[in-house]
C-alpha cells in the first residue's frame, strides 16, 4: 500500500512499548516474540524488595525489570517491530518518557487479578495520545474475565481493543502484536 507519489503511509520500522504494572508478564512477552536474543535488563528481587514489591499470586518470579527490556521482529518482509519493554514498578517510572519518545503504539499488559496496577500505563498512553491495545495475560488459576469485563473495570475508551493472551506462547504474544499494528494502521486510516 503505497500513496501516488510512492511514499508509504505506514513506516515500515516501528517502535512499541510494552508496558504495565509489576509483573504481568512484560519480560515474558518481548523474550516469547523477539527473534534476537531479547535484552533484558533483570535485577534479583532480594529480600531488600519485600514490601516495595507485592508479589502476590506471582509464583516463581525472582528478577525484575530495573531499565527495560528490548526485542525485535519481524512480521513482515518489510514490517519490523523494535519492542521496548517497560519496567513495571513505580520507582522506575521516570524511565517512560525516554522509552516511549517516537513510539507508535504500545502494548499494555494486565492482570486481572491487579488490574489497577495497570491503570497508570492506560492513563500514561492516552495524556501522550500514543495508541494502544490492552493484552490481558492469563495467568494459571486466575480467574477468566471477558474482554469486555476487563473494559468496563480500566474504563477504556470503546475503541482500544481489548485482547486476551498467553505471553508464554509465541504465537499468542505475535497475535497481540498483529492486532496493534492492525489498530495503528485502521487509526492512521480515519485520522490521515
Ligand atoms: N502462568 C503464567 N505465568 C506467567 C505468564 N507470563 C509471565 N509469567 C510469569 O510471571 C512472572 C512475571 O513475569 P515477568 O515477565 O518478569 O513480568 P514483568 O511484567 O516483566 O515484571 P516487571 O518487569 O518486574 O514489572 C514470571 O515468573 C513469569 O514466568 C503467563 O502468561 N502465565
Ligand atoms: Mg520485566
Amino acid at each position: 500500500m503505497a500513496y501516488s507519489d510512492g511514499s508509504e503511509p505506514f513506516p515500515t520500522a516501528i517502535k512499541l512499548v510494552i508496558a504495565g504494572g509489576f509483573g504481568v508478564g512484560k519480560t515474558t512477552f518481548v523474550g516469547s516474540v523477539s527473534e534476537i536474543g531479547p535484552l533484558s535488563t533483570e535485577e534479583i528481587l532480594t529480600s531488600a524488595s519485600i514490601g516495595a514489591d507485592d508479589l502476590d499470586g506471582l509464583g516463581d518470579k525472582s528478577t525484575t525489570t530495573v531499565a527495560m527490556d528490548f526485542g525485535r521482529i519481524t512480521l513482515e518482509p518489510r514490517l519490523v517491530l523494535y519492542l521496548f519493554g517497560a519496567p513495571g514498578q513505580e520507582r522506575f517510572w521516570f524511565m517512560w518518557d525516554e522509552l516511549s519518545a517516537g513510539a507508535l503504539g504500545a502494548v499494555v499488559m494486565a492482570d486481572t487479578r491487579r488490574l489497577e496496577d495497570s491503570f497508570s500505563a492506560v492513563d500514561y498512553f492516552e495524556r501522550h495520545d500514543i495508541g494502544f491495545v490492552v493484552a490481558v495475560n492469563e495467568f494459571d488459576g486466575s480467574y477468566r474475565y471477558e474482554p469486555d469485563e476487563v473494559r468496563g473495570a480500566l474504563d477504556l475508551k470503546p475503541h482500544i481493543p481489548v485482547v486476551l493472551c498467553d505471553a508464554r506462547q509465541r504465537r499468542s504474544a505475535t497475535g497481540v502484536l498483529v492486532g496493534l499494528v492492525q489498530y495503528l494502521l485502521s487509526t492512521i486510516q480515519s485520522h490521515p
